[in-house]
């Protein structure tokens, strides 16, 4: 395959949703996804990606399909909301209500969570339909901190995540949320989080599809079970490890 000539970005399951669309088995067509980058290796991924990229940028203006809603500021990433507009929030009207199964519920503002300990994290992102993006530092509180300051009760096992969106959802098991590799981030590429991107606070979840990482968060609620997710209604997998699940278990990761 030529990395600068993509084949039709369809062929590669850009749009979320498209499965429900057409009717297919979400596994098999991200599988399909898969190939071409997993065949290629991690040396070449970043030079398919800008070729895709390029392929999806000169394509926007003619192309109806919703396949190119990238980020003006490029970088790799596509920018993803299922709802339609999002309010802006900012250190005077940002809000992270911690409730459910805890003994002290609390109420985060944005200066509260920044002078918390800061963690940073750089990982590859991988969006469940193929995109990558190698080597992004995303930075700051661990959920496990928040989770401890809480106080989780006996008989709990999840935790839910909204969004002030006011549509996504995520959920993990209390075991996975507790991971040192799970945050609630502040900064990605050592800026400020910004609206796009989920800012001013976005979950982080490193070892699982990038799907898990609710952005605009709200709210953390900790419950009994897991309750699927917005994606997770519509098809995907509930413990989405990179590689290790909807369909993709023979990708390398990293
Ligand atoms: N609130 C919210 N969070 C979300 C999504 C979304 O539509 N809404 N999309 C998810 C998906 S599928 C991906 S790949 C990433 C995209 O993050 P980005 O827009 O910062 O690239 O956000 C995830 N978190
Ligand atoms: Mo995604």
């Amino acid at each position: 395959m030529n990395p600068e000539q993509p084949e039709a970005p369809e062929a590669r399951g850009e749009d979320h949703g498209a499965e429900q669309k057409q009717g297919k088995p979400v596994g098999r067509r991200v599988f399909l996804g898969t190939l071409g980058l997993g065949a290629l290796g991690v040396v070449t991924a970043p030079t398919l990606q800008r070729g895709l990229e390029s392929f999806l940028a000169s394509a926007s203006d003619k192309d109806p399909t919703g396949l190119t809603d990238l980020l003006p500021n490029g970088g790799g990433f596509r920018y993803y909301s299922v709802a339609s507009s999002v309010p802006r929030k900012n250190a005077t009207t940002y809000r992270l209500k911690v409730d459910g199964l805890v003994d002290h519920p609390r109420t985060y503002t944005l200066a509260e969570l920044r002078a918390l300990p800061q963690n940073r994290l750089v990982r590859d992102v991988q969006c469940v339909t193929g995109w990558r993006v190698p080597g992004t530092p995303f930075e700051g509180v661990r959920l496990s901190r928040l989770l401890d300051a809480a106080g989780v009760r006996q008989g709990a096992g999840a935790v839910r995540f909204t969004c002030f969106d006011g549509t996504y959802t995520e959920s993990l098991t209390l075991d996975q949320a507790r991971r040192a590799d799970v945050l609630v981030a502040l900064r990605m590429q050592d800026k400020a989080l910004s609206h796009a991107h989920g800012g001013p606070a976005r979950l982080y979840v490193a070892p699982m599809y990038f799907y898990k990482s609710a952005k605009w968060l709200s709210g953390i609620t900790v419950t009994e079970d897991v309750k699927p997710g917005y994606w997770e209604e519509r098809g995907y997998d509930v413990d989405a490890w990179v590689g290790r699940s909807n369909g993709r278990d023979d990708e390398p990761t990293s």
